[in-house]
C-alpha cells in the first residue's frame, strides 16, 4: 500500500469521525498538559469546554473547590490543532475515589456510544 493511499484513508477517517477523542489519566504535575501540547506542536493553553459545548474561563474554576478543570467530562481543545479533542482526569490520585469511579463511568459510556463523534478513540 502506497503512502499516498494510507494519507487519504486517514483523511476519510478524519472525515467521517471528525476528531480523534483521547482521555489522559494520570496525577497533578506529571506532564500530562505538557505531553499534550507537544503532540499538537504548541506551547499555547488548551480551550476548556463543558460536556454541553460551553466554553469554560478557566480563571473562574482555578482553585475552586468544584470539578474544575480536570473534570473528566471537560473537552480540551488547542485552537492550533481542533482535530484532537483531549479530556483530562486526575481520577487515580490516591484519596479521589468519586473521581475515579466518575472516570470509570466515562470510559464505560464512551467506549460504546452510538454517536461516534463522542466515542473515545485511545487512553493515555
Ligand atoms: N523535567 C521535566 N519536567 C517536565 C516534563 N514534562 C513536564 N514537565 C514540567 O512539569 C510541570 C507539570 O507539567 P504539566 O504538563 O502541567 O503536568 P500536568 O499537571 O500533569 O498537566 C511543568 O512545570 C512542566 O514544565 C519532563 O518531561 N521533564
Ligand atoms: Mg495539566
Amino acid at each position: 500500500m502506497s503512502t499516498e493511499n494510507t494519507s487519504s484513508q486517514f483523511e476519510d477517517i478524519r472525515e467521517k469521525f471528525g476528531c480523534f477523542r483521547i482521555l489522559i489519566v494520570g496525577r497533578a504535575n506529571t506532564g500530562k498538559t505538557t505531553i499534550l501540547q507537544k503532540i499538537c506542536n504548541t506551547t499555547e493553553n488548551p480551550e476548556i469546554y463543558d460536556g454541553d459545548g460551553n466554553k469554560i474561563d478557566p480563571s473562574q474554576i482555578e482553585g475552586s473547590m468544584g470539578r474544575g478543570i480536570h473534570d473528566v467530562e471537560n473537552e480540551l481543545i488547542f485552537r492550533s490543532n481542533d482535530k484532537f479533542v483531549f479530556h483530562d482526569s486526575q481520577g487515580f490520585e490516591v484519596g479521589s475515589k468519586v473521581e475515579f469511579e466518575r472516570t470509570k463511568k466515562f470510559i464505560a459510556d464512551r467506549a460504546n456510544t452510538k454517536h461516534l463523534k463522542k466515542r473515545l478513540d485511545a487512553i493515555w
